[in-house]
């Protein structure tokens, strides 16, 4: 007779009750207890009914007088992002871990194809820098740098495994800039294979004119970023890009809109029931060029692209947020330390690197819109979870809280007070863009699939936790 030795059992990872909080989704707010179990939403009842009786668990959170959400979902970080001579300065460890800490639970980062090589080598590049790192999921976007016949043919190999979205530059000519011709047959491409377009909606040729006469006439300090960036040439872009989309018959995703006359152009094309999204990012909507001209080369903190606008175009943003003309907030998250980084660009604006750090503060600033009066609390979840969720193909394993859901749960304090700063922020970056700012409502504890990465303000989890999730197409399409 032969031995064999049993088959190891994966232990089943501890169940979770969290009890007594007000459940936020998108769509509904309910008082009620929330059992996880392996990883997963298990179910959701009403205290003191036979259902929540029902439950059990092995350990019970109190989420009295919280809220539990879904954990949220950034649709557009840039973590160890190569830019003008250096790279982003929150690498995949240091950038999730900020995530977590701030609700953060799954993130979709850009790959980035290099001028010249193919899209698999800059894929695997990126799942390089990730593996292994990562505090909370993540998911990956492909940045088109160089449209050609053999990278439109790897598109689609691209869709299959997971990577469903694409996003080109109509800005930095010479870097990442394409062309109409090629964006357009980009377009084409996904089209057909159901990928989705993201672009940097800039006319980049335009602005590098504006750019050279800017420094020969010695306007060199930041503030002359967010003057030579006109919205007027955002605006342009963002319409070129829907018309070329529209002889493509594919749908577009405009990244980091920051110009009124830029929302007209997507709320024009989504009153024809075109397929085109928008997204704007916190600094939009909480900061202007007066950051821009902070003194003593400060403005180079605020140096990103679309740039800051006047504090005009904000109330257009909000606005854009609540009739559904822009769908998503994301960070852009691009961070780059001010001593030894954006110095790069002292004396001349345009080698400042192009980036704001944001990933550990979007689901708060959401909220003191919330607070603010700017949003409901179900429209705060819709625009930071859900929609995001399902713009990349993410939902409902991501987004929401529903049976079957991954158990990324946020328990959230509406009540605490907190004041952001870069001496108590976790990501890897000398200064904070909200050094000062008060905020009402503050992130407890995180779930990332069941298990506590962020535990009563206290870091409970590690690199490697976080997992790589291939995306399904955007299911805002049929
Ligand atoms: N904009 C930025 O501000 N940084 C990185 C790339 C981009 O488009
Ligand atoms: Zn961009
Ligand atoms: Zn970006």
């Amino acid at each position: 007779m032969t031995s064999s030795s049993p088959t190891p059992v994966k232990p089943a990872q501890p169940s979770t009750l969290i009890t007594g909080g007000l459940v936020i989704t998108a769509s509904d707010e309910l008082h009620a207890d929330l059992l996880i179990e392996n990883g997963r939403v298990a179910g959701l009842a009403a205290p003191g009914t036979a259902a929540a009786e029902a439950f059990s668990a092995d350990r019970v959170l109190d989420a009295t007088g919280k809220y539990v959400i879904p954990g949220g979902v950034d649709g557009h970080t840039h973590m160890d992002f190569p830019f003008g001579g250096t790279f982003s300065s929150d690498d995949f460890e240091t950038g999730t871990r900020a995530a977590a800490w701030g609700g953060t639970t799954t993130i979709v980062d850009f790959a980035v194809q290099t001028r010249g090589r193919a899209l698999r080598e800059g894929l695997d590049t990126w799942h390089a820098k990730a593996d292994g790192r990562c505090s909370v999921d993540y998911g990956f976007h492909m940045i088109l740098s160089d449209v050609n016949e053999s990278s439109l043919k790897e598109m689609d190999g691209l869709v299959e495994e997971g990577v469903t979205s694409f996003k080109m530059f109509m800005a930095y000519p010479g870097v990442f800039y394409s062309d109409d011709g090629q964006i357009l047959r980009a377009m084409q491409r996904t089209a057909a294979n159901g990928g989705l377009t993201m672009m940097h909606a800039e006319n980049g040729i335009a602005i590098d004119v504006l750019v050279e006469q800017a420094l020969a006439a010695g306007r060199t300090d930041p503030r002359h970023h967010g003057e030579v960036r006109k919205a007027l040439l955002e605006a342009e872009a963002t319409h070129r890009a829907i018309q070329l989309a529209r002889v493509a018959g594919s749908p577009l995703y405009v990244v980091h809109v920051s110009a009124r006359e830029a929302v007209e152009q997507l709320a024009a094309a989504r009153g024809m029931d075109l397929p085109v999204f928008g997204e704007t990012c916190p600094q939009y909507l909480y900061l202007s060029t007066d950051n821009l001209a902070e003194p003593d080369f400060g403005g180079a903190k605020y140096v990103c692209s679309t740039p800051l606008r006047p504090a005009e175009h904000q109330a257009a943003l909000w606005r854009a947020l609540r009739t559904d003309d822009l769908q998503v907030v994301s960070t852009d998250h691009c961070p780059f330390c001010f001593t030894g980084q954006k110095d790069l660009g002292r004396g001349d604006f345009s080698k400042i690197p192009n980036g704001m750090p944001g990933v550990e503060h979007r689901m708060d600033l959401l909220h003191q819109a919330v607070v603010d009066g700017h949003l409901t609390r179900r429209r705060w979840i819709e625009l930071a979870c859900a929609t995001p969720a399902r713009m990349f193909g993410l939902y409902p394993k991501k987004g929401t809280l529903a049976p079957g859901a991954d158990a990324d749960v946020v328990v959230y304090d509406p009540h605490a007070e907190q004041t952001l700063s870069a001496a108590t922020h976790h990501m890897n970056v000398d200064y904070s863009a909200y050094e000062g700012k008060r905020l009402t409502g503050r992130v407890e504890t995180v779930l990332s699939r069941g298990e506590a990465v962020i535990d009563r303000r206290t870091y409970t989890g590690r690199a490697g936790h976080g997992q790589y999730v291939p995306r399904g197409i955007c299911q805002f399409l049929n």
